[in-house]
């Protein structure tokens, strides 16, 4: 396992580089001449926590302008890891669990030619046993490249006996929601948590979150394809501007690799939660939404020795080009 260095102040300023420094990681493009990077995301060791992801110059995720940063509550904004339970099904542990509340381990980081990357682990103690009692690894990596964010979260059950869990990348895409749609989630039941958790089925194709709350889990039927691929585009459903990739795999001694579907929460407070959560605050939905793939409508079961990995990335548009600039 590599050596984890703090800050080298040596670092080739012309390549990609990742470092950290009193539990922020710092993954970033070329900066020449020093000059602030296109590219770059930061993650804190406090939950493995992206709280900001930066392409071509411009912020990607939504960071609540009220979000507690001194560990004490989960960060309002970013991607926050779900772990080992979604919402509170269990009364005795904290709502979506806690993993985004615990502190992970760098246990790599580094560069490749156009790419920095850091991997952080988070494995079962005395206080998790305490809350669930079970032995868990969690492998969270995170990739940043010139065109996308990818993440890759391994579920492992290092110990002799099963468990099950939910398990979700619960990530805040900055966007002006008035603007906005969403395509791929047509013909995709859903289960509506505003709704009191009644089934419905997406008829739209291009779904939009702009109207009030919307607190959804999109689940496939096993007849279904897997939602692979999410787009957000302009309100006309001509621009795109962002590619949501995700999938799942699970592995076992017994039936090795296989592709497994991911549920996918689609979830805006709407003006009155906004103003009701005080970290997230009044008007503040506008300019989010959160697209969440994960394992979240039934448990998934890990057997001894087994795991599942949840693979997602964010790929930002290119902007258009202006005709006038082309022809120039
Ligand atoms: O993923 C959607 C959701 O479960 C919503 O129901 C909403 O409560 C949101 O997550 C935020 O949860 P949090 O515990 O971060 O306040």
């Amino acid at each position: 396992m590599a050596a984890i260095l703090e800050r080298d102040d040596s670092l080739e300023l012309n390549q990609w580089n990742a470092s950290v420094h009193k539990g922020i990681v710092e993954l970033h493009g070329p900066m020449p001449g020093g000059i602030a990077p296109q590219h770059s995301a930061t993650i804190k060791t406090f939950g493995a926590h992206i709280t900001s992801y930066i392409c071509r110059g411009e912020e990607r995720l939504f960071m609540s302008p009220n979000a507690i940063l001194d560990g004490t509550k989960p960060i309002r904004g970013g991607v926050p890891i779900v772990f080992p339970q979604f919402s509170q099904p269990d009364p005795k542990m904290a709502q979506h669990g806690f993993a985004r509340t615990s502190t992970w381990k760098v246990i790599d980081l580094g560069h490749e030619d156009d790419v920095a990357y850091v991997i952080l682990s988070l494995t079962s103690n005395a206080e998790t046993m305490a809350i669930w009692p079970h032995a868990f690894q969690l492998i969270y990596t995170v990739r940043l490249s010139a065109e996308s964010l990818e993440t890759t979260l391994e579920i492992k059950n290092p110990g002799d006996s099963i468990f099950e869990c939910h398990a979700l990348l619960h990530t805040y895409i900055k966007q002006d929601i008035s603007n906005i749609c969403i395509k791929g989630f047509k013909g995709y039941s859903y289960l509506d948590k505003v709704c009191g958790g009644s089934l419905g089925t997406e008829e739209r194709e291009f779904v939009t979150v702009h109207e009030g709350e919307v607190d959804r889990i999109y689940i496939v039927n096993p007849e279904q394809e897997p939602i692979n691929a999410l787009s957000i585009l302009d309100s006309d459903g001509a621009k795109p501007r962002m590619l949501i990739k995700m999938d799942c795999m699970t592995s076992d001694h017994e039936n090795g690799h296989h592709a497994v579907p991911l549920d996918c929460v689609l979830w805006n407070a709407g003006p009155a939660r906004s103003a009701a959560i005080p970290d997230l605050g009044e008007g503040q939905y506008v300019h989010y939404v959160c697209i969440e793939p994960g394992r979240v409508s039934n448990y998934t079961k890990v057997e001894a020795g087994a795991s599942f990995t949840i693979y997602n990335s964010l790929t930002p548009a290119l902007p258009t080009v202006p005709l006038i600039r082309q022809l120039s």
